[in-house]
């Protein structure tokens, strides 16, 4: 269960972050407002949400899954992957040392998004990706070690981040999509497939037994329902526009 999450609005900048979606132009106003509604949906969840300073020095730090690993005994201060991002993971480390009695990090010349990594209970599946090199997630599995937990790395060649394609929905089960599809490593899980029309929504939040599913998604969100969840639907299209998705956007603990 999580109690907590932090999370930062978008700055005037955010239109200039990095994305790979043809999607036009994110409308700023919109996206605050998107912003904000999401930050009613994680309190409507019953979290306790510190919403940070925008950041106009760092355009995607929104984002701000990417900058840290949170665990019930450890944080974990990444370090980015993207050279625009890096210095996010120092942005946020004050505000981790004021919640966290245990800080770790991932030093050069290990990157790590926090974007990669899937956590399922004790378990940590850590997606070698773009952004994560093997050093980052060989330094991240020390680190999870130390304090009683494990970790994989995963193999990974299409998608941004880790969970762009697969999330946990708890119970044992994974929403995922693409590469992820029938991949070895997911064997022991019950796998819901979501279409390839509706990728993006294989980035839907468990939240304490509520998915937050992005609005638009009509698929998933009757498979998620069919499951037995209580849903919320939350409109994040400018946010789709510059690569992010639900989990992108806060930091759970
Ligand atoms: C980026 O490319 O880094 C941002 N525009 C999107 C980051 C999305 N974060 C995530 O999937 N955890």
């Amino acid at each position: 269960m999580f109690t907590h999450a932090i999370t930062r609005p978008p700055a005037p900048s955010y239109v200039d972050g990095i994305t790979t979606a043809d999607l036009g132009r994110p409308d700023y106003a919109l996206a605050l407002q998107q912003h904000a509604a999401y930050v009613d949906a994680l309190r409507a969840c019953g979290l306790e949400v510190t919403v940070l300073e925008p950041a106009p020095a760092y355009p995607d730090s929104c984002f701000v899954e990417d900058s840290a690993l949170l665990t019930g005994k450890v944080a974990v201060v990444t370090r980015p992957g993207a050279d625009s991002r890096r210095e996010e993971a120092a942005l946020m480390e004050p505000v981790l040392a004021e919640r966290f009695a245990t800080l770790a990090r991932i030093v050069a010349p290990g990157t790590l998004d926090a974007g990669d990594v899937m956590m399922v209970g004790d378990f940590f599946y850590i997606g070698l990706s773009a952004r994560t090199n093997e050093a980052g997630a060989e330094q991240l599995i020390a680190i999870l070690k130390r304090h009683g937990y494990d970790g994989i790395a995963v193999p990974m060649a299409e998608m941004l981040h880790l969970k762009t394609g697969v999330n946990s929905l708890e119970h044992n089960r994974l929403l995922v999509t693409g590469e992820f599809v029938g991949a070895k490593v997911f064997e022991g899980f019950e796998c819901i497939e979501v279409p390839p029309e509706e990728a993006y929504a294989a980035n839907s939040l468990w939240i304490n037994e509520t998915v937050l599913v992005p609005a638009g998604f009509p698929k998933v969100l009757a498979q998620v329902k069919a499951l037995g969840y209580a849903t919320l639907e939350v409109a994040v299209s400018e946010f789709q526009k510059m690569d992010g998705g639900l989990s992108c956007l806060s930091l759970r603990y």
